[in-house]
């Protein structure tokens, strides 16, 4: 438990509370630090799944706006010739545009029979954009009849932060193998296929705790997260 002085800041802003009358303990004290007085970030994603995940991951520590609250509703060119380079511009698009600190995720998954491939385009690697049922296809066609010790792969995030005026990057990776077919239907993505190699079964076939324990972007966030609570 806290150090009862640490509150008094926030005693005075709750003496502008009508609820003050209900705050008759720490208990409550520590309810607000940990939900009304947490502080807001910007995740520049369109992407509606990275965003749940990356609120399930930073819950309790920050309250994460999407594009759509801060009323940015533009299709972000992702045009760069890697993962680090797209985040890099889908953070200083909302900087430049919408003036909010923020940071933005992008995340490629690394088949090394296919050279690295889809990486950088794993979004539109079936021909669609966000079509994951045809990108799923078109990595089972190509990986067809190659034996599992050759089928590793790796899911790899680039992080980047703009936070008072300086630009911070971290990653996660996440290595695995690409199943013969399908395999649960939880996640998002190529996570059917996506066996990691700490784990025995699919991506989609865990729940959300368990994928974001050990997940590229869990372990991306958690860097983030650390860097982010030197800072407060
Ligand atoms: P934003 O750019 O708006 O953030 P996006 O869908 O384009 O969203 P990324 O560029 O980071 O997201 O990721 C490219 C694709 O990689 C994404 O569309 C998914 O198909 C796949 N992907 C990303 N993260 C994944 C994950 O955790 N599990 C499975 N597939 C993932």
């Amino acid at each position: 438990m806290p150090c009862p002085l640490e509150y008094l800041g926030k005693l005075e802003y709750l003496e502008n509370l009508e609820n003050l009358e209900y705050l008759d303990n720490l208990a409550s004290l520590e309810y607000l630090e940990n939900n009304e007085l947490m502080k807001d970030i910007v995740f520049a994603t369109n992407n509606e799944h990275k965003l749940s995940e990356l609120r399930q991951l930073m819950a309790g520590k920050y309250n994460v706006l999407s594009l759509a609250d801060i009323g940015c509703h533009d299709d972000i060119p992702e045009t760069a010739a890697t993962i680090e380079g797209n985040a890099m511009i889908k953070a200083q698009w909302v900087k430049e545009h919408y003036g909010y600190d923020c940071f933005s995720d992008d995340t490629g998954l690394e088949i090394d029979a296919l050279g690295g491939e889809p990486g950088v385009h794993s979004a539109r690697y079936g021909g669609v954009a966000h079509d994951s049922e045809r990108n799923i296809d078109k990595v089972l066609h190509l990986l067809h009849g190659v034996p599992l010790e050759r089928r590793t792969a790796r899911f790899r995030t680039a992080i980047v932060l703009i936070l008072d005026g300086e630009t911070h990057q971290f990653e996660g990776k996440v290595e695995g193998h690409i199943l013969t077919e399908r395999h649960g239907a939880g996640g998002f993505g190529y996570d059917p296929i996506f066996k990691p190699v700490e784990a025995e079964c699919a991506f989609g076939e865990m729940t959300a705790e368990q994928k974001n324990r050990i997940s590229h972007r869990g372990r991306a966030v958690a860097k983030l997260t650390e860097f982010l609570s030197t800072r407060s």
